[in-house]
């Protein structure tokens, strides 16, 4: 038997969710760091057609321009900031730049990421620092400039962290790649346990084989790619666009008192031997 104040804000909490505004993102603004392309660019327009005003973030002017040019052509709100995500000064100027020009970011997703594909005895250490680098530390240097603005509004925020099926399990030749991801999986874990307590949530999206520039090579590879087909329980790589409702559900407040999770969107394949 439900207690009855329980029962009572039960009723209430049902009226609330029929409201549509529940995936809303409008008044918000996001910046997706890696989104001239890619997963990046997939979560940009995701969040974009929701109501959020879009940072897009990139190291290439020329890509930075042809995607914002392409959100823009839809009529939604966007802004180009062209700094590397893992080189601290620039991440520092970047958010003095977003002061200046009134951009207080609510929604962070930490995208950006790299691949490198090499036998751990043949790996240089500036090879695995790069992927470490662009990967992971990119993850708390951006995030860290966002939740010290989100603290100081007092208005919450949500941070979304980009992991992988490699912050589970592990793939030969992609070490630096793997312990990144896992990195980002406890990092998640590590932001919430410090900033929840401000009323904002951190948590991360765990992207399978998705068919992007990056594994180009690998959907070329005829082994490779029967691999992914036969080892995923939907038999066939995913689309940047399957992971639209999970970014959005985690922008929004739908997901107001989900923290410090990671949602796997690989078509079962950690789910099945
Ligand atoms: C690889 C791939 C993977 C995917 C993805 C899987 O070399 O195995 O690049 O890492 O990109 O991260 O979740």
């Amino acid at each position: 038997m439900i207690c009855p104040s329980v029962a009572v804000n039960w009723k209430i909490a049902e009226r609330d969710m029929k409201m549509p505004g529940l995936f809303d993102l409008t008044g918000s603004t996001a910046l997706i760091t890696g989104s001239s392309r890619g997963l990046g660019f997939a979560f940009a327009h995701a969040l974009a057609s929701h109501g959020a005003k879009i940072v897009l973030n990139g190291v290439n002017a020329e890509r930075l321009d042809s995607a914002a040019a392409a959100l823009s052509e839809k009529g939604y709100a966007v802004e180009k900031a062209l700094f590397d995500v893992s080189d601290e000064k620039a991440v520092v100027e970047a958010f003095k730049v977003f002061d200046v020009q009134g951009l207080a970011i609510d929604i962070l997703v930490n995208n950006a990421g790299i691949q490198l594909r090499k036998p751990l005895v043949d790996l240089e250490l500036h090879e695995w620092q790069k992927v470490l680098d662009t990967n992971l530390t990119s993850a708390f240097l951006v995030a860290k400039e966002a939740a010290k603005r989100m603290i100081a509004r007092n208005k919450g925020g949500k941070i979304i962290n980009i992991g992988s099926l490699t912050s589970e399990c592990a793939r030969a030749t992609v070490a630096p790649y793997t312990t990144a991801k896992g990195g980002i999986k406890m990092l998640t874990r590590a932001m919430t346990a410090e900033w929840a307590k401000h009323n904002i949530q951190i948590n991360a999206i765990g992207p399978g084989y998705m068919a992007t520039d990056m594994n180009t090579a690998l959907m070329n590879d005829v082994k490779f790619d029967s691999w992914v087909k036969g080892r995923t329980p939907s038999g066939r790589w995913g689309l940047p666009d399957e992971l639209a409702g999970t970014a959005v559900y985690l922008a929004s407040k739908a997901s107001n008192y989900v923290n410090g999770q990671i949602i796997y969107v690989d078509g079962g394949m950690l789910a099945v031997l």
